[in-house]
């Protein structure tokens, strides 16, 4: 355990970096949070990129007792280092080895092959809202093509994957979550492309194009009704209440 260090969450609004401060309240590891407002296009002020010049969020500093400071970037990463030094008593990480690994591939594959199609279908959505006066119809036909032959099915089919994951969970093991039996580093990356992005966003999810979510998936459903009643899960979301206070323009 890293005794002493100080962490501070960069926290933007509407972000992947919820799950950030969610991980640190399940641990019980004190941290501060240094909260940032996108601006009117969505985007992340450039105070962020003083932390770290791509200006992404989250980021999480790092200061050792002996005063040494370190930032952090990537989710999946920020998840690993976390795990690796402040979940002694394994809270969060599982003991056996098979099933460590099964986290790590998910800290990897949520942020490297799932949200990637997330991003692709929102910033389609905004192409359509933003194109200039006269070429809206053209514009929304041209991304539809490309949702159509790429970034929709290849979302429905990870959706399909992840819930038969779930399936499989229950049938094999009657466990809810990802991977073992408890909830785990998978589970909280998992939460914003599933939880945020799609279930909680049914009507932006549905005018991408996707399917009826329950009926299509109802182990992703039964899982994220489950996740958002996670205490720690509701206690993170009031931690920022204060900041969430306007919803964006998307
Ligand atoms: N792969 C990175 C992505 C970070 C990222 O794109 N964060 C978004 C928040 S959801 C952001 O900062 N967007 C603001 C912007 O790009 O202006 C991670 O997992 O941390």
């Amino acid at each position: 355990m890293s005794q002493g260090d100080k962490i501070t969450v960069h926290w933007l609004n509407y972000s992947r970096s919820q799950r950030i401060i969610w991980l640190l309240e399940e641990l019980n590891v004190p941290f501060e949070i240094k909260a940032y407002a996108r601006d009117k296009d969505f985007r992340a002020p450039k105070a962020l990129e003083k932390v770290h010049p791509l200006g992404k969020s989250p980021l999480i500093e790092v200061t050792k007792p002996d005063g040494e400071t370190q930032v952090i970037a990537e989710t999946g990463h920020i998840i690993s280092y976390i795990l690796e030094h402040y979940d002694p008593n394994h809270i969060l990480t599982p003991q056996n080895q098979r099933e460590k690994q099964e986290v790590d591939y998910f800290l990897h594959y949520s942020e490297g092959t799932l949200q990637p199609n997330l991003v692709a279908l929102l910033v389609h959505s905004f192409a359509k809202k933003k194109a200039p006066f006269g070429t809206r119809f053209l514009m929304g036909l041209l991304v539809k093509g490309i949702d159509d032959q790429f970034y929709l099915p290849e979302t429905i089919k990870n959706l399909d994957f992840l819930d038969g994951i779930l399936a499989k969970q229950k049938a094999t093991k009657n466990s809810d979550f990802f991977v073992g039996t408890h909830l785990t580093g998978a589970d909280i990356i998992l939460s914003f492309p599933v939880l945020t992005n799609i279930f909680a966003s049914r009507a932006s999810a549905r005018t991408m194009g996707l399917p009826d979510f329950d009926q299509t998936w109802p182990n992703l459903s039964r899982w994220c009704a489950l996740i958002e009643k996670e205490p720690k899960f509701v206690k993170a979301h009031e931690l920022v209440a204060e900041y969430e206070t306007s919803k964006p323009n998307i």
